[in-house]
Formats: C-alpha cells, structure tokens, sequence
C-alpha cells in the first residue's frame, strides 16, 4: 500500500507534480457542478428512490421518503455564522476551521468540563454492544447494490471503529488535518476534509504532494486502514464468488493499493451533491479500481444512480460499521449523501471516543 504509515506519521515529501487531471472538463459532472447545481436554487422535488435493484440484493429494501430537503444543499455561503461541527457545548469557542486551514477542527469532543456526558456502566455499555450484535444479525451481512457495488454491513469491528476515529481525531487536528474546503468564490463544501496519502484539491480537481492553501503534506495512510481495506475486498469477492449463479456473472472486485484516502466528516447537516469520483487516473478508473469506503457514527442517507437526477437515485442507508465498495462497473456512479440521521451514532461508540454528533467517512482510492 503506498502512502503506508503508523497513525500520527506525517508523509515525507516527494517528487509529486500536480497533475492535470485527464477526464471530463470541470463543470460537468463534477463536485464544481454540483456546487452550480446548487447555486441555482432548490428544484421542487427531494431525493427519492428509484431503484434497479439486482435480484441479489439482500438487505432490507430502503422506503421511499419524502424529504424536507428540495435538493442537496452541497455547499453554504461564506457567511455562515453558526461553526460547523460544534456541539451546543457552552464552551465553544466560535469557529473551529476555516478554508485557510488555521483553526484545527476537532472530531472529538476534548473539553471533558464542557461534555454534558454521563459515564455509563460497563454492564449498560456491553448490554448495548450485545444489543446491537443481535441486531446486525438479521441484517444480510452483505448485500450486492448492483454491479461493482458491495455493501458489507457492519463490517468494521468495534476496536476497529474506535481505533479509526481516534486516529482520524489525532491526524486531523495536527499539519494537514480538517478544513473546509472552499472554491473561489467563497463558497464551502458542507463538511470538513482531510486527505492522507496525497492531497486531493476539491476546488482544482488535482491531486499533488503538498495541499496548496497552505502547503502541509498529507498524512501518511495508517497501515491498519489499509489492512481493513484489502479484507474488505477479500470478503467482497468471496461473496460475489458464491453467488456469481444468481448474478449470472462472475465480477471480481480489482485489487486496491489505495495511495489517498480522502477523510470527511459531516455534521448533522452536513450533505454532499451527487457527483463522481473521477479524478483519480485514467488507468485506475479504466481498469475500475475500486472506491473503499468506511462510515463511522451517525448513518448517512447516501444516494447512487447513473445521473445527477436525485429523483432518480436509490438510496441506501450507510450506518456506523459499514463498509461501501464501489468498482468495476459502477467506478463512475454518481454519489452523493442527502442527509446525516441525527442521533444514530452507537452510544457505545460515542461514549469511547467522544465522536462529536455527525458523520465520519473515509474513501481509500488508488490515483
Ligand atoms: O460520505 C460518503 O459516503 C461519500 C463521500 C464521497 O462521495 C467522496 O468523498 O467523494
């Protein structure tokens, strides 16, 4: 895995030129038309869900819902007063990042004084865990989205999500942690960003060694996210192989040396556009090198489908635990998150790493 590294490591530099990325022109179907998209105002309806779903998919059918939300609201205007991200803790200290990266924002809660937390028992804390055990039981542990697209529920372990989130805290508040990523014009990307491995700039589309609002090198890719990643897609492709009958083929996911992961938290209104992923290289998304994404804390309502059009997207919910897959056929599907469940954090979890409430995401990529 390139990038490797402990947690906390930060990345030596080298010889990484910007490169100009060699796909569609910018605007037209990236996270900058999406940001237009938005500019443009409300459409009427919100995010619903069609879906072609395949016979193979086993999990529980997600309901169509209607939405408060006329459209992904992607990006917020500079004049935000309200800081992201910040718990209504008494003790907050006004805003916590900023495009230029100055203020280090802090996925956990530090201030134990100003955390209105009970300590629970251990009884009560592994009553939950067992609670939840039970639960993840009846859910299809993996479940085939569509070609190239594998759900594998709760897949992360307990020790490993607490592990992630600790390790996402310390990096994202040291050189080349959390920020908000803006684009010219002021406006912002509604969620805090950090890259690890290399830095991916949301506003150029480029990926380079050096962030170029500030010139911090990305954090090295812990080696155990790495670890976590080639299981996952083992256990992706043991369950395609099983059932490649019902699939009436036999799809593989590709092999991943994930060389940036691209870490995002969201707060509880804290969304995502459709958009796609597509500015990694020409032979990585040629050869659908798949897109390994992990969720932690609050569920997302994460949207996928062939177009920007929300009304056409299915949607699935991605809960603390899971792990996303996306590769082969659907390496360019369009993406997005349409809303953060509030409150659906496991308690155990919160408890254990003082997860601020919102969303903890991460994509592994190859560039
Ligand atoms: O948060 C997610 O699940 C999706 C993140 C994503 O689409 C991205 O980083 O490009």
């Amino acid at each position: 895995m390139g990038g490797g590294g402990g947690c906390g490591e930060t990345r030596t530099p080298a010889a990484f030129p910007p490169r100009k990325k060699d796909r569609l022109p910018r605007g037209s179907v990236s996270h900058e038309r999406s940001l237009e998209h938005q500019k443009k105002g409300p459409s009427s309806s919100g995010p619903s869900v069609t879906s072609n779903k395949s016979p193979l998919q086993m999990g529980t059918p997600v309901q169509p819902q209607k939405s408060q939300d006329s459209h992904l609201n992607m990006v917020t205007s500079v004049q935000r007063s309200e800081p992201q991200g910040s718990r209504s803790s008494p003790c907050s200290s006004g805003v916590v990042g900023s495009v230029s990266g100055a203020t280090p924002f802090d996925i956990c809660i530090r201030d134990a004084k100003c955390s209105i937390k009970l300590n629970r028992s251990l009884l009560e804390l592994n009553r939950e865990k067992r609670r939840e055990r039970e639960l993840s039981k009846e859910l299809a542990p993996l479940q085939y989205l569509r070609p190239g697209m594998v759900l594998l529920k709760r897949f992360l372990k307990h020790d490993d999500q607490v592990n992630i989130i600790k390790c996402c805290q310390r990096l994202g508040v040291g050189p080349g942690g959390f920020y908000t990523p803006g684009y010219k014009d002021g406006a912002k990307l509604n969620l805090r960003m950090m890259c690890l491995g290399k830095d991916w700039d949301p506003n150029s589309s480029l990926y380079g060694d050096t962030r170029q609002f500030d010139g911090a090198h990305p954090p090295n890719i812990p080696e155990e996210f790495g670890k976590i990643v080639q299981d996952a897609i083992k256990a992706s492709n043991e369950f395609l192989k099983q059932n490649a009958r019902a699939a009436k083929a036999i799809e593989e996911v590709p092999p991943l040396s994930p060389d940036i992961c691209i870490v995002n938290f969201y707060t509880s209104s804290g969304r995502l556009g459709l958009h796609q992923d597509k500015d990694e290289t020409k032979p990585s998304i040629d050869k659908g090198l798949p897109v390994v994404s992990f969720s932690l804390g609050d569920t997302a309502e994460f949207l996928y489908g062939d177009g920007r059009d929300v009304d056409k997207a299915s949607k699935v919910d991605l809960e603390s635990g899971d792990v996303l897959i996306f590769g082969g056929k659907s390496r360019k599907i369009f993406h997005g998150v349409s809303r953060i469940k509030p409150n659906t954090s496991p308690k155990w979890l919160t408890d254990e790493t003082n997860l601020q409430p919102g969303r903890l995401n991460l994509t592994f990529r190859q560039y």
